[in-house]
């Protein structure tokens, strides 16, 4: 039997999954674990091997994981909702913990699969990415009193966009593989940016933008959808939950679904930032989080739009020159291809600049 089927066979009999279970197939289309779906006796389950290139200290990781999850169940409870579908659910292994490591050292957890729910790769429909909009600016207003000092920094420097840029510096003064001779252009345009990549930083410093508690991964497929009614109902993914940004929460919503291609298109000529898109996403955001934003964080959304964009394209092609090992692949040059879809997003960004801002300047509360 091959390493990775007796691997899952060893993991499957760790949980109770009300039935034995012998198989489990891969599941959703994320970049960092390794997700299978599981059908147990009356229910289905997620499975998921941890990153253990993304993440150094599974323990921890899953500290805040529980942690979050069990209080958003208290705060939806509270408010009338029902937590078994608004939030995820750790399920413990039979060993008592939260994960069960395998015999070569990979970190597992389980969650309840959250059923009747849809989980979409682009905004089909603008009313779509306005109900993840929702989500994420609820999610951030149920965190608010969350205390975030008691959170583990999961990543270390996650939105760093300095930092990030360094590593970029890294990987091409190396060139391990020989591929900065294939995007010496996108990496002209990403070093071009160089003073951009510090202005939430610096924003932070001054004090002008608070930390707060924030998903720090808000895709259009880290929330799930009710398949019947199309509104949003849980937001998944919580492996970044930490202190950080309120617009980078709103800038990588906007990275990834305010434009009508996939985030590996090749044709560069169907990658298009969608104003309208970005005005529909400003104003669901906002009508759930925009109580809790400062003047300040409002008028900076743009510039989370920007550096989201600009600092996920650095990565891909980070990631790119240094062999693929951080964002799971299915062909080769992928990761050049999301790189080069963000650095034509972050162009449109910059030449729809004005109106960006004039678009988030409409709510600011009392300019309605
Ligand atoms: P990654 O960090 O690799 O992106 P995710 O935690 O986002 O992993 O999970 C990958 C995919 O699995 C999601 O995009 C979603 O489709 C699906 N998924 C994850 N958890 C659940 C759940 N509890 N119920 C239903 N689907 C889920
Ligand atoms: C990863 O885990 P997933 O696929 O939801 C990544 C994000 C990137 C995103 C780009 C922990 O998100 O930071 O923005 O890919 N997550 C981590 O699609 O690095
Ligand atoms: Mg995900």
């Amino acid at each position: 039997m091959a390493q990775a089927e007796q691997t899952l066979k060893e993991v499957l009999a760790a949980f109770d999954f009300g039935k034995p279970v012998t198989d489990a197939v891969r599941f959703g289309e994320g970049h960092i674990n390794d997700t299978f779906l599981v059908d147990g006796d009356a229910q289905r389950f997620i499975l998921q091997r941890v990153s253990p290139v993304a993440f150094k200290e599974p323990d921890k990781l899953m500290e805040n994981v529980v942690n979050i999850t069990e209080y958003l169940a208290r705060e939806i409870q509270r408010q009338g909702g029902d937590p078994r579908r608004g939030t995820l659910e750790v399920v413990r292994p039979r060993n008592g913990r939260v994960s069960f490591t395998d015999s070569c050292g990979g970190v597992w957890r389980a969650f309840y699969f959250v059923e009747g729910t849809m989980c979409y790769q682009a905004a089909e429909t603008a009313e779509l990415f306005a109900a993840s909009g929702r989500a994420f600016g609820r999610f951030q207003c149920l965190l608010r009193d969350y205390p975030a000092e008691t959170l583990h920094e999961t990543i270390p420097h996650f939105h760093d966009t300095v930092s990030r840029l360094q590593n970029l510096k890294n990987a091409v003064a190396a060139d391990a593989l020989g591929r900065a001779k294939d995007c010496r252009a996108d990496i002209e345009f990403m070093l071009a940016r160089e003073k951009d990549c510090a202005v939430a930083l610096q924003a932070q410093k001054e004090g002008v933008l608070p930390l707060r508690v924030t998903h720090n991964d808000t895709k259009l497929n880290n929330v799930l959808m009710d398949e019947k009614t199309g509104e949003a109902l849980c937001v998944i993914d919580l492996d970044t939950v930490m202190p950080g940004l309120a617009i980078n929460d709103f800038g990588d919503s906007i990275r990834f679904g305010a434009n009508h291609s996939a985030e590996d298109e090749p044709d560069l000529s169907k990658v298009n930032l969608d104003v309208d898109l970005f005005e529909v996403y400003t104003a669901a955001f906002l009508e759930e989080a925009g109580k809790a934003l400062t003047e300040a964080e409002i008028r900076y959304l743009p510039w989370g739009a920007k550096l989201m964009t600009l600092e996920c394209g650095i990565r891909f092609l980070t990631d790119y020159l240094e062999g693929d090992s951080y964002f799971h692949i299915n062909r080769p040059g992928q990761n050049l291809d999301r790189a080069r879809t963000q650095c034509k997003l972050v162009k449109d960004m910059e030449e729809h600049w004005g109106e960006l801002n004039a678009i988030v300047e409409k709510y600011i509360p009392g300019k309605e």
